[in-house]
């Protein structure tokens, strides 16, 4: 049944905790300033919150590297704290969805600095070590996400241990029960607290191939991914604690294909809920190019709706999707694919209007619903250790990539344009916070910002707000099947929903271009529309987007 899952009908919105609402003035957004903020999420009509790490964490990679699962870092606030927003968000009908990052903890985790200290306590298999190669190198090629190479050497123990990310995130050995066990535990514990469900950080990388095979190319990441035991590991959790706990999942699969998603989505195989794919955010990306995701292109629209369909089509009586353009890893969808500057409104509404009007959970990214756009940042303006990561390994050491190019690139797909702190007004610091945030603000925020944008005729919250009603008030958007038309024109995307005998189309011209509408002059009601369109027929202005019933 379509409706026996709260998780189906709703629309979820992502919280950075560290960028959205800071209270006490250190710069640093905090649990009470999310509490703040309930009625305005409430207002904007969204049922779930996905809140980036909180917990205890030294922020080499901004909480995606824990040391305690238990305890909130006391930037964010305290314990209490934390339960008061998890009871404050259900008494306005939210439910909380906390990130779960079990790849990796911190270095600084008390089971890594047991860990690391002998090779025979009980901690000692924890994470993954190994010998180092006879010539004292790596045991192998990987790269690190973050660059340079995956493999760390530990003078104590006088082995490596592996980290797909930074060297401060050593990876868990999945391997070993105990681990396992401890970390449903903590699951557990947070469900004990009210938690209704998680999202999950590169849960496709538990499993490691325990051959260590070298990859063909030096230092790149293509070990990564779906490794032999994940489906099973993914199931014993789900066993244990997913469907026990009766919590929602949503995982991140970077390798995930539109013909593979099913075997962690597909409900008999008790896996998972949802998976955030990667294959649609590769559409401005050269392919197997050796900068990797800093080598870009302009993005193909054309492959865009084929992915999009793809994942329609296949998961439709197979799984579930999750909907996202944003996230704290993504660039501004505007900035990247669309134009921030003549056309900000028209393509902040025109990629909401195609993103919800499709099957799926869609997910909001904090900003996404005031058309926030990427930040023109100088490179020491930039914090992520990616993004210097990253700069060092290709500009500085392999040199394939110059600094000009490098910061092109940036300026389009830096996980910083996420990440800058919330503009909720043309107050000083964009009245995120009374102290010097711990992020430059967007330098357009006295234009753009919440208050600015509710107070425009134009605004894009209340599009949103439309938006979401109209999905909730609307079974086509859960049930109705999908088709894409025109799959080959490379300026329109158009697809229609049906459910018995009632199609409505989803439009949006994605293109600074105005276009002849493909319609006839058939009759139509507008359900929702960026820019006032009464017919069907009249040419669609630069991305003009519409829901109409025909
Ligand atoms: O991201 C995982 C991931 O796949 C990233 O390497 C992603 O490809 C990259 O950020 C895109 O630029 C997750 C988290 O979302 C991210 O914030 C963390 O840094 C990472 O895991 C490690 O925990
Ligand atoms: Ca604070």
């Amino acid at each position: 049944k379509l409706t026996d899952k709260w998780w189906k009908n709703a629309v979820i919105y992502q919280i950075y905790p560290k960028s959205f609402k800071d209270t006490n003035g250190d710069g640093i957004g905090d649990i009470p300033g999310i509490i703040e903020k309930i009625p305005y999420l409430k207002s904007l009509g969204v049922d779930g919150l996905w809140i980036s790490p909180l917990y205890l964490s030294p922020q080499v990679d901004n909480g995606y590297d824990i040391t305690d699962y238990r305890m909130i870092d006391p930037m964010f606030g305290t314990n209490e704290e934390m339960y008061a927003l998890i009871h404050e968000a259900h008494a306005a009908g939210i439910k909380i969805i906390m990130d779960f990052v079990a790849n990796h903890t911190s270095d600084q985790a008390l089971w890594f600095q047991e860990s690391r200290k002998s090779k025979t306590n009980f901690f000692s298999d924890f994470y993954i070590w190994k010998d180092p190669k006879p010539d004292g190198s790596e045991p192998n090629n990987w790269g690190s996400n973050f660059g340079g190479s995956a493999w760390t050497f530990d003078a104590g123990r006088q082995q490596y241990y592996l980290h797909y990310y930074a060297a401060e995130q050593p990876d868990l050995n999945w391997e070993n029960e105990t681990v396992r066990q401890y970390i449903y535990d903590m699951m557990r514990f947070w469900k004990s607290k009210g938690v209704d469900g998680w999202r999950m950080d590169v849960v496709t990388s538990i499993s490691k191939n325990l051959d260590f095979p070298d990859n063909d190319r030096d230092l790149v990441t293509s070990n990564q991914q779906n490794g032999p035991r994940m489906h099973e590991f993914i199931h014993e959790m789900n066993q244990e604690v997913l469907t026990p706990c009766d919590m929602m999942s949503v995982g991140e699969s970077p390798a995930a294909k539109a013909s593979d998603a099913h075997l962690l989505v597909s409900p008999e195989r008790e896996e998972l809920d949802m998976i955030f794919t990667f294959e649609h955010m590769h559409i401005d990306r050269k392919q197997g190019d050796i900068n990797g995701r800093w080598a870009l292109q302009n993005r193909d629209l054309v492959s865009l709706k084929r992915i999009l369909s793809d994942w329609q089509m296949a998961l439709r009586d197979n799984g579930w999707n999750a909907l996202y353009f944003e996230n704290h890893d993504r660039a501004r969808v505007i900035s990247r694919w669309g134009n921030d500057t003549t056309y900000r409104y028209e393509c902040a509404t025109a990629f909401a209007t195609v993103l919800h009007g499709l099957q799926g959970t869609p997910y909001i990214y904090q900003g996404e619903e005031i058309g926030m756009v990427n930040a023109d940042y100088d490179l020491s303006d930039y914090n992520d250790i990616e993004l210097h990561g990253n700069y060092d390994h290709y500009v500085r050491r392999k040199q394939s990539i110059s600094h000009d190019e490098f910061m092109r690139a940036a300026y389009k797909v830096s996980r910083d344009h996420a990440r800058t702190p919330m503009q909720w007004s043309n107050d000083k610091n964009a009245g995120f916070s009374d102290g010097k945030p711990w992020l430059k603000i967007n330098p357009r925020f006295s234009e753009i910002n919440a208050k600015a944008d509710m107070a425009s005729e134009r605004s894009i919250f209340k599009y949103y707000q439309t938006l979401i009603q109209l999905r909730k008030n609307n079974k086509i958007f859960l049930e109705g099947s999908y088709e894409l038309l025109f799959p080959d024109d490379e300026h329109l995307f158009i697809y229609k929903r049906t459910l018995h005998g009632e199609t409505w189309l989803i439009v949006a011209n994605l293109s600074e271009t105005m276009i002849d509408s493909p319609f006839e002059n058939e009759k139509a009601e507008m359900m929702i529309t960026n820019m006032g369109r009464r017919t069907l027929s009249e040419q669609l202005r630069p991305y003009e987007a519409f829901i109409a019933r025909v």
